[in-house]
């Protein structure tokens, strides 16, 4: 009988929900071997005597320990910390049906299973989630074709254009081989070193400066597929096409001061937030969009399309936004779905295929070879979360960890004694066919002369920040290259820069007490032994678009709270109403009120109410919210002015650029902090519209503070100095 749509659907959600087989009901059952023996005493190893001799043949003894001697696998070598979510894509309609035959890029009846697996690049398992970094993106597509991965980033361009230098490349990040030190960061003398000879990593380097390598949430960030890649539609036309996500939160980040702190407080931060928001019920989405370009425009843009650190501005080619992708289930277990999933850009399904971006082949190699060692043999695709819904039959056998029992006698094609089964299937039957592009070349080890082009795109990227924006990146480069000690790899850097442009060259040498030298060539250093440098030198093309608004993020979405933390500061003998009214609002919106004291438990507040603590000022930190309240209260107040930590609170997230709103007598706190030093103490007239000062009677309190937290934060703080915090 033939299935029918919603039987497929039903199936499809089955298969997911058979992901995580096992893994509930634990209830009424008999803890047991591995052999599946009830165990009788799982606390006492098996001894000659109560104070004896533990004997060899305490065979539950044995297999216990040695399953937890075997408990790590070896980590990613790049990407190792990362977490994962589950979710579900949907097309809004078929628009897409002239450029592409994959059915879940242009079935809006279809509800394609995804899991994503957000990381960062340079830090070990174990590091902390919010050093300056590029995250990764990765998207599996459990389609009804087979799985499609989509392994991207959060920046749309990379740091090299060729497979061949991504060992150097992570070799020069990766802490450094003598002491390991520093870990997740770039900050240090072999990044640089290999920056400053390497100026095709320019444009990646800015954004890894600007305030994108700091994300405020995994779910407040863009996503990129980076290189170009091909749809090809029923009649075998492709189109080239560049793939995007954009977050229906809008795109924020934190500030470099908040990052640093946030990795002692919560290393966990960005975990934390995704698993919280989504046990929550607060779903984050992302909207998928694409860049579509003719083949027979493939050379009309000034840079070439193969180039991975190169984009297409938005503005020369919109993203057309096509459908939605919202995570909404934790995974059940860290290590056998965030841990053991298996991305591969070499996932296809028929209607998508590669182009021959350098970098893009070689990852094609990697990705299975990774798992190999990661994942201990060619059978890592039987482990649940990588297994497609779509079914597999093929020839291949055997091997480590083989889950699949194989019935029958033939392993082999072709065959007659299982009928010629499994059989190929045609292109109609949705048989996957590689899109047949000529090729007539020499073989060569080079570079197009079209890859040349290192700083125009840079350029674009800075003149398109806002000033906010700028001033953080030179602050990084000015952070990050402190702490390189070699003179020579400053310079040379500060260079590279210059080419960028001439005054943000000067700010960063003011920063590091260097001159620009003028004019100072960058020389490209990556050439084979017997070439010509001439050939492989930087060329700079003039472009024609000054500047691109959709890459400043003082463009993208405000004005949503939903989820965004706010931390009360309270005491005993709070306000009731205070407290209440604004909690109340602020939760309509879908914000999260952390409760804050100078203890934990309970506090009364002033009706003689028990009001629950979350945290108190011990274990919490300003950096972990997105801004504060302070209800008011006689008592409370006067208890909270003598708590250093919450006056602490206060300046900090006013340096930070944070929403503070304080409900009448809980202007005293300001009073006392520095934010009143910086306000000349003349708290009458505020003109901050991130500071309120004002009366919960008052119904526009409320509302006002709820737009300032919607407003993310209030950067012209800075320009007027800093508050010590
Ligand atoms: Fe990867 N990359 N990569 N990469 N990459 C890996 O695969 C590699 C590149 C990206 O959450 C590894 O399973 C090479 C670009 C993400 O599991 C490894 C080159 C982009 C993830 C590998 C690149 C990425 C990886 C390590 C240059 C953005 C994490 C473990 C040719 C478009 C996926 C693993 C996850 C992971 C190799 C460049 C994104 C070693 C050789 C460009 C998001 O195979």
């Amino acid at each position: 009988m033939k299935s029918t749509k919603s039987d497929k659907k039903q199936n499809n959600s089955q298969k997911l929900e058979d992901l995580s087989s096992n893994m509930e009901d634990s209830q009424n059952q008999k803890m047991t071997t591995n052999q599946g023996l009830r165990i009788n005493d799982d606390n006492h190893s098996l001894k000659a005597g109560e104070r004896g001799a533990t004997l060899l043949e305490d065979f539950i003894l044995r297999e216990k320990i040695t399953h937890f001697d075997h408990e790590r696998i070896p980590e990613r070598i790049v990407h190792a910390r990362g977490s994962g979510a589950h979710g579900v894509f949907k097309v809004y309609d078929d628009s897409l049906k002239k450029y592409t035959k994959a059915a879940f890029l242009i079935d809006p009846s279809r509800e394609t299973p995804v899991f994503t697996r957000f990381s960062t690049v340079a830090g070990f398992r174990g590091s902390a989630d919010i050093p300056r970094d590029v995250r990764g993106f990765a998207v599996k597509f459990y389609t009804e074709e087979g799985n499609y991965d989509l392994v991207g980033n959060n920046m749309p361009v990379f740091f090299i254009q060729d497979a061949i230098k991504f060992p150097d490349l992570v070799h020069a990040v990766k802490p450094e081989p003598h002491n390991e030190i520093p870990q997740a960061a770039s900050a240090h003398n072999t990044f640089w070193d290999f920056v400053s000879l390497s100026p095709e990593t320019m444009h990646n380097v800015m954004w890894l400066m600007s305030d994108r390598a700091i994300p405020r949430s995994l779910r407040m960030m863009e996503g990129f597929g980076i290189h170009t890649f091909r749809l090809i539609n029923d009649e075998g036309k492709a189109h080239f096409v560049k793939f995007h996500w954009k977050p229906l939160l809008g795109t924020h980040s934190v500030v470099w001061d908040e990052a640093q702190k946030v990795n002692g407080q919560d290393p966990d931060f960005h975990r934390r937030d995704l698993h919280e928001a989504i046990e929550g019920g607060a779903y984050p989405e992302w909207e998928f969009g694409v860049q579509i370009v003719a083949e027979e425009d493939e050379h009309k843009f000034d840079f070439d399309l193969l180039d991975p650190t190169k984009l297409i501005p938005e503005e020369i080619v919109p993203v057309q936004i096509i459908g939605k992708m919202t995570l909404n289930r934790n995974p059940d277990n860290f290590f056998a779905e965030t841990e053991q999933v298996a991305f591969h850009p070499g996932h296809l399904v028929p209607g998508i295929d590669f182009t021959n971006d350098p970098l893009l082949q070689g990852r094609l190699f990697s990705y299975t070879d990774t798992q190999l060692s990661r994942l201990g043999g060619p059978n890592f695709h039987e482990i649940p979360i990588n297994r497609p819904i779509a079914p597999i039959h093929n020839n291949q056998r055997d091997g480590i960890a083989r889950m699949e029992i194989n019935k029958g006698k033939t392993a082999y094609h072709p065959n007659s004694m299982s009928q010629g089964y499994p059989e190929q299937a045609k292109v109609s039957e949705g048989g996957f066919a590689s899109y047949q592009e000529r090729v007539d070349a020499n073989k060569v080890r080079a570079r197009s002369k079209s890859f040349m082009d290192f700083f125009s795109q840079p350029t674009l990227f800075y003149n398109s920040l806002s000033e906010p924006e700028q001033n953080h990146l030179v602050e990084a480069f000015c952070f990050e290259l402190g702490k390189v000690d070699i003179p020579e790899i400053r310079q040379r850097v500060v260079g590279l820069i210059s080419q960028v442009d001439k005054g943000l060259a000067q700010k960063v040498a003011d920063g590091l007490g260097l001159q620009v030298k003028q004019p100072e060539q960058p020389i490209n250093h990556q050439f084979g032994a017997d070439a010509n440098p001439d050939d492989y030198q930087p060329i700079k093309v003039t472009q024609k678009l000054k500047s691109s608004p959709a890459l400043s993020m003082a463009n993208t979405i405000k004005g949503n709270i939903k989820t965004r933390q706010i931390a009360f500061l309270v005491a005993e003998g709070v306000d009731s109403k205070s407290l209440a009214d604004m909690k109340n609002a602020l939760e309509a919106e879908g914000a999260v009120v952390r409760v804050i004291a100078p203890h934990s438990g309970f506090i009364k507040d002033s009706a003689g109410k028990d009001v629950k603590v979350d945290h108190s000022f011990l274990t919490f930190a300003s950096v972990l919210v997105d801004a504060i309240y302070v209800p008011a209260g006689d008592k409370s107040i006067d208890k909270l002015k003598n708590t250093p930590k919450a006056v602490h609170f206060i300046d900090e997230a006013f340096l930070h650029c944070k929403a503070i709103a304080v409900d009448g007598n809980a202007i005293e706190l300001v009073k006392i902090s520095y934010v009143a030093n910086y306000l000349n103490k003349n708290l009458d007239k505020v003109k901050d519209a991130g500071l309120l000062i004002g009366s919960i009677a008052d119904q526009n309190f409320s509302k006002n503070f709820i737009k300032a937290i919607g407003n993310h934060r209030f950067f012209e703080r800075e320009k007027q100095g800093k508050i010590p915090a």
